[in-house]
């Protein structure tokens, strides 16, 4: 096996992206389920993959990985400069403001409820609020390309994977109520087979 992922197994955040990006370039692998609940993550064998303790964690065997990476149909990456650097300022703008956002919500509306946690109405109301506010400027940027990063699907659109699907799952269908624009583009994304097949199936991994 080339490429082997240390993952939990549900779809959501780092995992779900990394084994949605090998299923879009269709470069096999396999998982090693993590159950953080028993600290499979925090074991001396798994702290010398990631000295943090952290999912998810890919090894590679061998190099012609980085080959598999570069032939496969799908680039996720521009190689133009302009394009690339779009897309690298799109990926940042996930991070620094989308994320961070995105997070608030889940934790009123899908965190707190699941552990048992009494919601807040001010808490969640201000989240919401934090999110729109985002997702107005989401709604400028998507008015001027097809996807975030430009107008081919890339990482950039990728990563919005991680949290953003629990939404609508809550009950909070901010995806496609906030502008046309961003609604189209969310749409396009949750209706990509690879999506469709880790979100039915969790991470599981393919064969070689
Ligand atoms: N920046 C980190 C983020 C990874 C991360 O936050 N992983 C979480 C799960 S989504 C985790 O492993 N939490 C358990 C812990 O920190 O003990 C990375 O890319 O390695």
């Amino acid at each position: 096996m080339v490429l082997k992922l240390y993952a939990r197994t549900g779809w959501g955040g780092g995992g779900g992206i990394v084994a949605l990006t090998l299923a879009e370039k269709q470069i096999p692998f396999e998982h090693a389920a993590i159950n953080l609940a028993q600290k499979e993550h925090k074991t001396p064998e798994f702290l010398a993959m990631h000295p943090f303790g952290q999912v998810p964690v890919i090894v590679r065997a061998f190099p012609q990985f980085h080959r598999n990476m570069r032939s496969k149909a799908l680039p996720l990456l521009p190689t133009g400069l302009k394009e690339r650097a779009l897309v690298e300022q799109a990926a940042s703008v996930e991070f620094a403001n989308f994320l961070p956002a995105v997070l608030n919500v889940v934790t009123e509306f899908v965190r707190k409820p699941l552990s048992g946690m009494p919601t807040d109405d001010a808490a969640s109301a201000t989240a919401l609020a934090e999110l729109s506010t985002v997702l107005d400027v989401y709604e400028t940027i998507l008015s001027k390309h097809r996807y975030f990063g430009g107008d081919e699907f890339t990482i950039a659109d990728l990563f919005h994977f991680s949290y953003a699907p629990m939404l609508a799952d809550a009950g909070v269908p901010i995806m496609t109520s906030t502008g046309p624009n961003v609604a189209r583009w969310w749409n396009d994304l949750i209706s990509r087979p690879a999506w469709i097949k880790l979100k039915e199936e969790g991470i599981k991994g393919t064969a070689i």
